[in-house]
């Protein structure tokens, strides 16, 4: 097969010099097996195949020439916004079931059933409590924790129907949830309704079905990822400003490499501990390393980035590149975003892809099961294995390219409100200024088929321009990070307002704000503005995009910024362009339900002018200055 120039792939030096030494190697990545499908299937790519049942499959022939309706007569509207639907609640069923092992360790905690895990963060553990309606005066923390346990549990089920941080929303937003009942109720009630209504014969108006997966997308963004969110901070600790480092220059030749990839801090943190016992670290020393490096992969990367400054090797394409260097033993992997591959990629070298979570096994690899009470045990096998590996490394086929790069990270919330000076109101001020017109979230994956880190980085770049504060989460992390963006100095690349408020505070115009659940923090963060303006959400100066997205998860976190009143624009279309109805809503209906849409845009300098015309607009509409 013809291979492209190397630059058609990346942006990066390091993917780069990495996929030509893959190729050298013989070792097949993504890009390849993207090739290899091309060209994919194009009743697939606009939705309208179906087979929700054995009746089918069916298609539906975009061209009007060929068949109208599956064999049980739905229509493209149906099939596609059906199909769309399960998307939405796959995505929303990967982060809340993440939130649900954070609420069971929590309970685990409460209960003393574990000592491998504990409250890190007692203060927040109390004021979230207090936040849901708890009783904690002269409760102990075990106490607190248990009841906070069972109040999240029940934000899963139907027994209430309603969820914790409704308050968070402002009153406004509530209303127009209310008004057209998309109220999240229960997170695995609305995921499982979603289910139940596109299976045949059940939700058969496109409508309908777009509003229920709007709603089942706020179970996720104030609910699942929300709960996912605030136990990490009480159980590993609350983020606070910190510098660390990215690229795969992080990995040492001298050291014995582990990298963590997933999404739960729950393993990460314990592989971290481990990393750091003087008695694991004598046994490396013995097998010949310097010693034991970490480094981060995806979102648990951003998980032990923001938190403990742990280096981050890479995003998402970069995590089979990142075996290629041939440096690393392990990488140990809990769910969600992790390429089969990476099993055949590590048997091409001396690593091991080691399984952690029972709900993620892979073929292949070695299976090494954490649960609350051997996680600690665990982990220092895991360990142990990577010491194994480097003794079987061959030095001979190690290259890790590049020099890493300086990026600055830890901005919860708490942190931001700090950095201000205890309240939201100089980022307020600054924005009724106009130093700062607005803010942008620009956060998701990377995807084969753009070129990588370039969607994501340019189109940062061209909003820190406009004077639009960038806050980043997932792997735009990495791909920001990487260009320099994350670090104080970036402010030379912004604006004239924006470049002296990052100036005065001493902060990046480009905010860390965590992994992908955590883009809980940046809805959490829009309420708080719009309760002090006394305004809803939708009409604050700000926007959301996924430059580079591939995941379900991506799909519902762009559904809740909309339905939250965010305007977001998608760098690559959903699957939903063979029904005109449900591309309509999307890009234009929703404005008249939820007050914002979705913009479909590859391009970086036009997607900032998509989001430099709504700033504008909600600027002038709140009396402040363009
Ligand atoms: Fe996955 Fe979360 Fe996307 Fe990265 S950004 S590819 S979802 S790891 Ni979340
Ligand atoms: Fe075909 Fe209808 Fe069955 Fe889908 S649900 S596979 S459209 S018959």
């Amino acid at each position: 097969m013809a291979k492209k120039d190397l630059t058609a792939y990346s942006i990066c030096s390091d993917a780069r010099a990495m996929i030509k030494k893959a190729r050298e190697d013989g070792v097949e990545t993504v890009w390849d097996r993207l090739e290899e499908q091309e060209p994919q299937c194009g009743f697939c790519e606009l939705g309208l195949s179906c087979r929700n049942c054995i009746m089918g499959p069916c298609r539906i022939d975009p061209f009007g020439n060929g068949p109208k309706r599956g064999v049980c007569g739905a229509d493209a509207d149906v099939i596609v916004a059906r199909n769309f639907g399960r998307m939405v609640a796959a995505g929303a069923a990967a982060h809340s079931d993440h939130g649900r092992d954070l609420v069971e360790t929590l309970h685990a905690v409460a209960q003393g059933q574990t000592t491998d895990y504990g409250v890190r963060d007692e203060a927040k553990l109390r004021r979230i409590a207090a936040e849901v309606g708890l009783e904690v005066e002269g409760k102990d923390v075990k106490a607190v924790a248990a009841a906070l346990a069972d109040q999240f549990y029940e934000d899963y089920g139907f027994k209430r129907g309603s969820m914790s941080f409704l308050g968070r929303v402002p009153a406004k937003r509530q209303e127009v949830w209310k008004k057209f009942g998309i109220t999240p109720r229960g997170i695995d009630r609305d995921v499982v309704e979603m289910m139940h209504r596109t299976h045949m014969g059940v939700d058969n108006d496109a409508v309908s079905l777009c509003l229920h997966a709007a709603r089942l997308s706020l179970a996720d963004g104030w609910g699942g990822s929300m709960i996912a969110t605030e136990l990490s901070d009480i159980l590993f600790g609350t983020p606070a400003p910190a510098t660390a480092k990215v690229n795969l220059g992080v990995l040492k030749a001298d050291h014995v490499n582990i990298l963590v990839h997933g999404h739960s801090p729950i393993v990460s943190e314990m592989i971290l501990a481990a990393v750091r016992d003087p008695g694991l670290i004598a046994k490396a020393k013995a097998a010949g390393a310097a010693g034991i490096n970490l480094a981060g992969l995806c979102c648990t990367g951003n998980e032990l980035l923001m938190r403990q400054g742990i280096p981050m090797a890479g995003n998402h394409l970069m995590t089979e590149l990142a075996i290629v260097t041939g440096a690393v033993e392990v990488v140990v992997v809990d769910y969600q975003c992790i390429m089969p591959s990476l099993v055949t990629v590590a048997g091409c070298y001396h690593s091991r892809i080691v399984t952690t979570s029972p709900k993620a096994h892979f073929t292949g690899a070695t299976h090494v099961e954490f649960d609350m009470h051997n996680a600690r045990q665990k982990a220092i096998e895991v360990v142990e294995l990577a010491i194994e590996r480097f003794t079987a490394r061959d030095q001979g086929r190690v290259d890790i390219p590049g020099e890493p790069v300086d990026i600055m990270t830890g901005f919860s919330n708490e942190a931001i409100l700090t950095a201000l000076g205890g309240s939201a109101g100089p980022l307020l001020d600054a924005i009724k200024a106009g130093q700062i017109r607005g803010a942008v979230a620009v956060v998701g994956c990377n995807n084969p088929k753009v070129k990588h880190d370039y969607q994501n980085s340019n189109l940062i770049r061209e909003c820190i321009k406009r004077d639009l504060l960038v806050l980043v989460t997932g792997c735009v992390t990495v791909s920001a990070g990487k260009q320099g963006l994350l670090m104080p100095s970036a402010a030379d690349l912004a604006g004239p307002g924006l470049s002296a408020v990052c100036k005065a505070l001493g902060i990046p115009p480009v905010l860390h704000m965590g992994s992908c659940v955590d883009n809980s923090r940046i809805i959490q963060l829009c309420g708080m503005l719009a309760n002090a303006l006394g305004v809803d959400i939708s009409d604050l100066p700000v926007a959301a995009a996924a430059p580079e997205w591939y995941s379900e998860k991506a799909a519902t976190i762009g559904l809740y910024a909309v339905a939250s009143g965010v305007f977001t624009v998608l760098g690559l279309a959903p699957p939903i362009l063979g029904s005109k109805a449900v591309t309509d809503l999307a890009v234009s209906g929703l404005e008249g339900v939820v007050g914002a849409t979705f913009a479909v845009e590859g391009d970086p300098v036009k997607a900032a002018e998509l989001i430099d015309a709504r700033v504008r607009a909600k600027r002038k509409a709140l009396g402040l200055t363009p």
